[in-house]
């Protein structure tokens, strides 16, 4: 091992990106320290490679549980570099410095969690001891060690390995950071299952609603200026899983705040429902614009144009890549409503899975402030938690889809594929608007909703009212059942003209809502479940 050399010390479980990462660290000259399956890995790609073994003039040990705990690696990574004791004692004892450290931790995780349990035993032997001693050591002495533990952080890795970036001590903070938290969230876990073991409980993690929390950064102020704030990730699931807004990446803009993250969660929820390419404008946490259609500038267009005045200042989610055509139209699109002073639109965020670079370039345009998120769609089963005063309130989330349920019809008219088609669209946009919840749709476009009102018949008069005359023939959903019907909201509802309601049912009166409906010549589906957003 040639003593002038940087090297990268490789202990990975997970070895996603593992090409990646062996090429950009071979391209900057660093010599690749493994253990023996990473070893392997690099091998069978075709790197050369170093065995910690030829380090430490020991074997991998006790069936693995002995690789990395000696102090010809302990002693490379936390030698202080500027101190002249420490490295003549490196000299001493035939020890070589090691640079970078990239290591992420058996699966203790998936493996406790994996489907039909795993032995307690099982368990106890994916505890990794020598990875987080490893981890700790590099993120101790940032200052000369880089500790990288996640496999998305590779490429801003390899960039912070070279010209002015190499030697920048916030970068190696920031890593650092990261890196205690990782090792402070697995802890977190093992004790957890620790103490779920011992009280005969099954550890349900991560359907049980625990949520190990850690914090991922401070945010300016929370709701208000007023209000101090931060934000804490969910660590139940590796982050390169997780998906949802807490690991998006911001290309772009200013700061995300507190109300931001809101919002963009919302919006991006609510966009990652359709399979079709659509759009979704969210103010204030509630959808006020949705649109499906095969052409994505057409369906940003409806979605803005459903309510144009909310739509100013919004958050803008796409579920499919932005191009530069798309990104041409966010930033020069005038809604009717400012054409006459040819205002542009504005938004606060702009969120969707994917961007090209073109599409990138012009968003990024003058704006400064626009934020740009980039995020994956959030895994299914996970929980929701909302603080009451002196604890918190934690359920799973709201999974259920269309797919999930039965749509019955109860009415004598039974809607038409198209109304039907409405019917559901407008389902899924309902689940995402506050209680008292109502939206009115057609043709895969939301035109109207009612939300937050305390008194649904008011919600449905809103809805109503901003969808216009376009009600006549459009579906309206309601997220919970009519408690009354006759001069009541779903009289009301067929005298506007639409042509199909649907809503969970389970009302005492559901038979009069039925029985107006039929009057009306009007069609009621029935889902049997409840889409409440309180
Ligand atoms: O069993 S350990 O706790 N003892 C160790 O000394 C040790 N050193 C690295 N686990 C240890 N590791 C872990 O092995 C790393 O954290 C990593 O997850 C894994 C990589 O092993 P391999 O390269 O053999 O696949």
């Amino acid at each position: 091992l040639s003593a002038g050399s940087k090297k990268a010390l490789l202990s990975l479980s997970d070895k996603r990106n593992l090409d990646v990462l062996a090429t950009g660290l071979r391209e900057l000259g660093y010599t690749l320290i493994s253990t023996g399956g990473t070893a392997k890995a690099l091998e069978t790609a075709g790197f050369e490679v170093t065995r910690v073994e030829e380090l430490t003039n020991f074997p991998e040990m006790l069936d693995g549980r002995v690789k990395t705990l000696h102090p010809a690696v302990h002693g490379g990574i936390l030698a202080r570099r500027d101190l002249d004791s420490h490295m003549d004692a490196l000299d001493t004892h035939g020890i070589g410095t090691i640079d970078v450290v990239v290591v992420n931790l058996y699966p203790f995780y998936d493996t406790v969690t994996a489907p039909g349990g795993a032995s307690f035993e099982k368990g106890v032997e994916n505890i990794d001891i020598g990875g987080p001693a490893m981890i700790r050591a590099a993120a101790k002495n940032h200052k000369h060690v880089l500790v990288v533990v996640d496999p998305a952080d590779y490429p801003t890795v390899l960039d912070s390995l070279q010209g002015e970036l190499e030697n920048d001590e916030m970068i190696r903070r920031k890593f650092a950071w990261k890196a205690f938290q990782h090792v402070s969230s697995y802890d977190s876990a093992v004790s957890e299952w620790f103490w779920k073991e011992n009280n005969g409980g099954k550890f349900l993690f991560p359907s049980e609603l625990t949520i190990p929390l850690a914090l991922k950064s401070s945010l300016r102020y929370g709701e208000n200026p007023h209000q101090k704030a931060a934000f804490y990730v969910d660590k139940s699931i590796s982050e390169v899983d997780a998906g949802g807004i807490a690991t998006a990446v911001q290309h772009h803009g200013k700061e995300m705040s507190y109300n931001n993250y809101l919002d963009a969660d919302a919006a991006w929820n609510c966009v990652c429902e359709f399979k079709e390419p659509t759009c979704v404008v969210v103010k204030h946490t509630n959808p006020c614009g949705v649109a499906s259609r095969p052409d994505i500038l057409e369906a940003y267009r409806l979605a803005v144009e459903a309510d144009s005045i909310s739509a100013f200042g919004g958050i803008v989610a796409f579920n499919c890549e932005v191009d530069e055509a798309l990104a041409r139209e966010i930033r020069e699109y005038i809604a009717k409503r400012y054409q006459e002073n040819q205002t542009k639109m504005f938004y606060e965020i702009v969120v969707a899975p994917k961007y090209t670079e073109k599409g990138l370039q012009v968003l990024k345009g003058k704006s400064k402030a626009l934020r740009i998120l980039e995020a994956q769609p959030i895994k299914k089963g996970r929980r929701s938690a909302r603080q009451v005063g002196g604890g918190w309130l934690v359920q799973d989330a709201d999974d259920l889809t269309p797919d999930d349920i039965t749509f019955r019809v109860g009415t004598t008219k039974v809607p038409t594929e198209a109304e039907m088609t409405d019917a559901k669209f407008a389902w899924v946009c309902v689940k995402h608007v506050k209680s008292n919840a109502i939206v009115v749709a057609k043709d895969n476009s939301m035109l109207g909703m009612g939300s937050g009102q305390p008194n649904r018949i008011k919600s449905l008069e809103i809805a109503i009212e901003k969808a216009g005359s376009a009600v006549k023939g459009a579906a309206l959903a309601s997220d919970a059942f009519f408690p009354f019907a006759w001069n009541d909201a779903v009289e009301e509802a067929c005298k506007a003209g639409v042509s199909v309601i649907v809503q969970p049912g389970g009302s005492i009166r559901d038979q009069d809502a039925i029985d107006c409906c039929n009057k009306y010549g009007v069609a009621m589906v029935f889902t049997d479940v409840r889409h409440f957003r309180h």
